[in-house]
């Protein structure tokens, strides 16, 4: 997910306390089971091994999608209206965007993202290549209520959420983000959304469990993270990367695991570890697509087709405000 730390500073707070980072990972590491969110992979480091993970031989999502939007553009463009607008829910590389811009005929492209910085490089090397598109970024958490910009007010409305990142939030965060992202975009308005399908268990753990050990120093960047920000203690080599699959909730889960018994401070608090302990740091859920739909149908929009690649390893829904 490419939602960026915000360094929101809170005045109630005293110290070193006042970044949501900080409290984040402070109550986490205090709950039992521990935790750490999975928001907080992507600094520069983190979304740099984000890309490597994504040409992974094993990562098959980024490339099956990508497949996907590029095989059945036609159709995915048949149903988008003339000179709509095309809202993007979290903004990464423009690769994907650009498939949908290419075959349909959109008048504006609005991406939305935590991190201002990234989306106006982004607008700025779309505007060059497609100069009739306005071309509006907003920087916004766009896992909570935002305005669209007056100048698409009369437009048409599509949502794009690809990568499968509905996956990453929890099954009723889905469905709130669902019900918000429906109310952003208003009536008659459509989303494509992608995500990951459930699949063979071999095949999905490979994918969270690379043999080039990329996956590993993405989940152990966090405490590198938390030890260069917030000052931590964490001995990088006493935990290690865990992957697992756990069929009764259909998700991936990653964790770090404490590989002795030891202590960890930051920002003043003692946190001990058991040996084998987890910190849990991200689910990953692979929807079917009668479960999708499901989910869909809970959050106010309506399926309206969806498109997956030969193999069904993954899954493009275009859904319909209910
Ligand atoms: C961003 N998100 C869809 C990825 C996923 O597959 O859940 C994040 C990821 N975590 C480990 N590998 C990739």
């Amino acid at each position: 997910m490419n939602v960026h730390a915000p360094a929101l500073a809170d005045a109630h707070l005293p110290g070193e306390l006042t970044s949501a980072f900080a409290r984040d990972a402070v109550g986490d590491l205090s709950q039992q089971p521990k935790r750490l969110s999975p928001k907080y992979f992507y600094d520069a480091a983190g979304s740099e091994l984000f890309e490597a993970i994504t040409r992974l031989p094993e990562y098959y999502p980024t490339r099956t999608e990508l497949g996907i939007l590029r095989e059945k553009g036609r159709e995915i463009a048949a149903i988008i209206p003339v000179g709509a607008a095309l809202v993007e829910f979290g903004a990464g590389a423009t690769t994907k965007v650009r498939l949908l811009l290419e075959n349909s005929s959109f008048e504006a492209y609005v991406p939305v993202d935590i991190s201002g910085d990234f989306i106006h490089a982004q607008a700025d090397a779309l505007r060059r290549d497609f100069p009739s598109l306005l071309v509006h970024p907003l920087a916004a958490d766009f896992t909570a209520p935002f305005t669209l910009p007056g100048a698409i007010a009369k437009m048409a409305k599509v949502g794009f959420f690809p990568g499968s990142t509905i996956g990453n939030f929890e099954p009723h965060e889905a469905c709130h983000f669902l019900r918000s992202a429906r109310e952003i975009l208003g009536q008659g308005a459509q989303m494509v959304v992608g995500a990951d399908l459930e699949k063979d268990e071999r095949v999905l753990y490979n994918a969270y469990n690379d043999a080039a050990g990329v996956t590993a120093r993405f989940n152990l960047n966090l405490l590198v993270r938390i030890n260069r920000e917030l000052g931590g203690t964490f001995d990088l080599s006493a935990f290690t990367h865990r992957a697992i699959y756990n069929r009764d909730r259909h998700r991936i889960e990653m964790h770090l695991i404490s590989k002795r018994k030891q202590t960890v401070r930051m920002l003043g608090t003692s946190f001990s570890f058991r040996p084998g302990e987890s910190i849990h740091t991200e689910n990953s859920y692979k929807y079917s697509i009668d479960r999708f739909a499901a989910l869909a149908r809970g959050s106010g929009w309506k399926v309206r087709e969806t498109w997956t690649d030969r193999a069904r390893m993954f899954s493009v829904h275009a859904l319909m405000a209910e």
